[in-house]
């Protein structure tokens, strides 16, 4: 003889998907979380080593980033030396033969990263916000990457600098900034 589901048994079997679909959603977020993060983390990697490339050729020399608004605009400064636009052909951000802006390399100025074209926009680094002008290089979360020279003068021999992103939670300084220090 059949008889209907009893109110107990729908009631188990309704709780028992929504706690799978929670698990689903749930694992489904962390392995989307982690995948962005591996992909900062390789970006920051990429970064590092051209700007070292860059830096060397550059004799050393940083562009400087004092001051709260340029080190804000830093993600731009990281584009203007490894796309080698807006920088000219003595390779030193911040001179008087720097380039238009223009999404192009400027005439012998060398490109660090071919990815950083912001007309294929290919690893959707640049935010060209409804133009070819680009931005800024931008993390998995949208967000500009930080660049800091830390001695702060463009005079400095070999100055280090800080390359740091702000990680999934898009703030500034916290735990999961994900950085090169
Ligand atoms: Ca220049
Ligand atoms: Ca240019
Ligand atoms: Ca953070």
């Amino acid at each position: 003889m059949s008889r209907g589901f009893t109110l107990v048994e729908l009631l188990t079997v309704v709780t028992i998907i929504l706690i799978l679909s929670g698990l689903v959603i749930g694992v489904t977020s962390f392995v989307q979380r982690k995948a962005a993060v591996d992909k900062a983390r390789v970006q920051l990697r990429q970064f590092e080593l051209k700007i070292e490339d860059y830096k060397r050729d550059a004799g050393g020399l940083l562009p400087a980033t004092t001051g709260e608004d340029v080190e804000a605009r830093s993600g731009l400064i990281i584009y203007r030396m490894l796309y080698g636009d807006g920088i000219g052909a003595d390779g030193v951000v911040g001179t008087e033969d720097d380039g238009a802006l223009d999404g192009r390399p400027d005439a012998g100025a060398t490109v660090y990263l071919e990815d950083l074209d912001p007309n294929n926009n290919r690893q959707q680094m640049i935010d060209t916000k409804g133009g070819n002008v680009p931005v800024e290089v931008v993390d998995p979360w949208g967000n500009p990457w930080r660049f800091r020279n830390q001695k702060g003068d463009p005079d400095q021999e070999n100055p280090d600098f800080d390359l740091w992103s702000h990680g999934p939670d898009g703030k500034n300084g916290t735990a999961d900034d994900i950085k090169n220090w």
